[in-house]
């Protein structure tokens, strides 16, 4: 097959089996054309869908692919023109990079000179072309009761519109950051699109994170001001958003950042605006000032390079990482991976169930889909509240034609049992994704089989907070997926494994993902901190951006993800630092030391173990142990809390103090005919003592 022995697609070796001609042995009779072909762990596309999709076959995708890598600038400079930019970018030097930290300091430029607006081109370009009556958004409240509302996109621009001008009678101007802490209400992809219109930097934060973290953001990008709600419901939980933020905003002003504005939406069905508390010289209502303000607001025009946004992200030490992305590149590449890694068309219903507090809800319940102009579901609750049924009520509700979630949450509903979701038609649904961590092949078959009913590609996307859009996706309908792999590389991007000298290898092969050459998404800096951005990504393997994952390459070029290989622990899909729970912990009183691992969790994908030594004279408690929980649920989030804490009376280091993590995940693990060579061990009987505190 010629597409594979194309020696300019690097990455992909020729197959020993070659799924593309078989393909034509497996074609299904056209009666039962509905439903894919499974075969050798290949699961083909349907026809019908593939003959409708944007990328039809791996013939064109692999054109189109060659073309990106060999001409990016000509490729990507097409992509972007589907926009309106005031000003057209440098046209000799559409992008402008070094990867190579031996050669000196890390830069990437996407479309540097050129002139837009991302707001702009969400909102009044799809407007301008004919669609400012179709629904932006749709909005689905926790209870399934509760009164559901919608946006055209007229309306969408005219209430961005409102607090884009309320913001700016409020001083904040182009380049300032704006921190918006709210759960999943209208208002939250209103306040991200009125910032961005104003050119302003939003950051940002999950409404599940606690005081203490919202106070870290608060004094790390030092915001005009802080957009929230008084409280939400979540399932049958109310929390007080409010109460969380006075005590962030008092302990930020006390460590000497001054915030002096609060605009807080009054979010009634969760609670009273009586009821809240309230500071009369800092806190403002929401209702009382923005539907006052005009409904028409100038963009503020900026460059392609201008910040966007940043977002904090989880590294391998305590500090939180504020990931920078600017407005040219990410726009250009969140909106081309949304239309084809979920072949969108015009006509989709799209429902991403992540919140818009990580990149996902960036990227792909907000400017994405808004850049293709489409219609977009936005629920406030929990996928399961009332009960396992609620995501398909919800799609046959509003007739979603392409559902993004997490592995996680397939493996919860795959154990309610399939009645909750056959009970449901989902007839519309035609694509299925997945993002966060690896999906493991069993519940791929259920989310393809039993959501899906066999007939919908599932896009498993790989990607990251750093990398602002998918990285390494399938495209549906143009080639046999296999489940559990995240297939190949979008356009534009080209992955390589290296082994542990930073080796690149070649075909068949495992080792440590890394990126060779900028792709126009890519983050540009860390917040503050450009050497950390360096040191983190670019120096471990020089020459390359390194992801921090590990990854596998088959035979066919399929590209296997395994998870993270540094101190990262992803539950159920969320970024926790090791550093960051051990720091929570160690900050108890009662709290000597603690080393964190992760651990294979049924239905989280992995979950936090924590190892701790009390302070001497301190015995082992469950009340110890429920307070040192606690201390992680407040100074992180709900989340981030340790599943288990092992009592140890030592930890095993290394003669130079280096705590051996790999011993702990063993014994956290039970494997303890693997524990390996513990010989380095400064003291090897801390091993034994901690096998014998296992179930205590
Ligand atoms: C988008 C997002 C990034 C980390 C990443 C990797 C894991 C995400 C994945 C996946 C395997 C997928 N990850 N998607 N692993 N297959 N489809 O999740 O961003 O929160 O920054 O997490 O998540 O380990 O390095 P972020």
């Amino acid at each position: 097959n010629s597409i594979f022995n194309s020696s300019s697609l690097f990455f992909i070796r020729p197959p020993t089996t070659d799924p593309f001609r078989s393909q034509s042995h497996h074609l299904p009779p056209k009666a039962k054309a509905a439903a894919a072909v499974i075969s050798d762990n290949l699961v083909f596309p349907d026809p019908d869908f593939s003959q409708q999709a944007h990328v039809p076959n791996f013939h064109k995708y692999a054109e189109m692919y060659k073309r990106s890598i060999e001409e990016p600038a000509e490729f990507w400079s097409e992509m972007a023109s589907e926009f309106h930019w005031n000003n057209k970018w440098d046209q000799e030097q559409v992008y402008s990079e070094n990867l190579d930290i031996t050669k000196g300091s890390i830069h990437i430029q996407w479309f540097k000179g050129g002139i837009t607006n991302i707001c702009y081109n969400c909102l009044d370009r799809n407007i301008e072309s004919g669609n400012g009556e179709k629904i932006a958004l749709h909005w689905e409240g926790n209870e399934p009761s509760h009164h559901s509302s919608s946006l055209t996109y007229n309306q969408l621009l005219d209430r961005v519109s409102q607090l884009a001008n309320y913001l700016k009678q409020n001083g904040v101007k182009k380049g300032d950051s704006v921190i918006i802490y709210l759960p999943m209400l209208m208002e939250l992809p209103i306040s991200m699109l009125a910032c961005a219109r104003i050119g302003a930097v939003h950051s940002v934060v999950f409404a599940g994170f606690s005081a203490e973290s919202l106070e870290q953001r608060i004094i790390d990008c030092k915001p005009k001001l802080v957009i929230t709600c008084n409280a939400f419901k979540r399932g049958h939980k109310v929390i007080n958003l409010k109460d969380i933020v006075d005590s962030a905003l008092s302990g930020s002003s006390q460590n000497g950042t001054y915030v002096g504005l609060c605009l807080t939406y009054a979010n009634e069905s969760a609670l009273k605006r009586e009821a809240t508390k309230w500071q009369t010289e800092r806190d403002v209502w929401w209702q009382d000032v923005v539907p006052n303000c005009s409904t028409k607001c100038d963009v503020e025009w900026v460059d392609g390079e201008d910040p966007l946004f940043l977002l904090y992200t989880s590294g391998s030490t305590g500090k939180p990482k504020g990931v920078v992305h600017t407005t040219g590149g990410y726009m250009v590449y969140t909106a081309a991976t949304f239309k084809y890694a979920f072949d969108y068309k015009p006509s989709d219903v799209y429902w991403c169930t992540a919140d818009c507090g990580w990149i996902t809800g960036h990227s792909y319940v907000a400017y994405g889909p808004l850049l293709n102009g489409a219609t977009v579901v936005v629920y406030e609750g929990v996928p399961n509240y009332p009960d396992p049924g609620r995501c398909w009520d919800i799609v046959d509700k509003y007739k979603v034609t392409i559902f993004y979630t997490a592995p996680t949450l397939v493996r919860s509903l795959m154990r309610d049992g399939d009645e909750y979701v056959t009970r449901y038609s989902r007839q519309s649904l035609r694509v299925l994704g997945s993002v966060g961590e690896p999906i493991n092949p069993s519940a791929w078959r259920w989310f393809f089989d039993v959501v899906g009913n066999s007939r919908c590609p599932i896009s498993d996307t790989w990607w990251q907070t750093e990398t602002g859009g998918f990285m390494i996706t399938p495209l549906p309908g143009a080639w046999p997926q296999k489940p559990g792999s995240a297939t190949f590389p979008f356009f534009g991007v080209q992955p390589v494994i290296v082994d542990e000298k930073g080796k690149e290898m070649e075909g068949e092969c495992s080792g440590y993902l890394c990126v060779k050459t900028s792709w126009p998404g890519a983050f540009r800096t860390l917040f503050g901190d450009h050497e950390r951005y360096e040191t983190t990504y670019f120096s471990a393997f020089p020459g390359y951006y390194f992801s921090g994952d590990g990854c596998r390459r088959d035979k066919d070029g399929y590209y296997w993800l395994t998870g993270r290989v540094d101190d990262v622990i992803n539950v159920s899909g969320h970024r926790i630092g090791t550093a960051e729970v051990e720091s929570a912990l160690v900050s108890h009183p009662k709290c000597a030391e603690a080393a964190v691992v992760g651990i294979e969790h049924e239905v989280k994908g992995q979950c936090i173990y924590a190892f701790v030594t009390p302070v001497e004279g301190v015995g082992y408690s469950e009340e110890l142990k429920k307070s040192l929980v606690l201390s992680v649920r407040t100074n992180i989030g709900a989340f981030a809390a340790p599943e288990k804490i092992h009592w140890a009376p030592g930890l095993p280091k290394t003669r130079s103090g280096k705590i051996m993590r790999r011993v702990l995940r063993k014994i956290a693990s039970r494997q303890l005919d693997e524990l390996g060579d513990t010989s380095t061990l400064a003291d090897p009987n801390v091993v034994d003592q901690l096998i014998a505190l296992s179930d205590s």
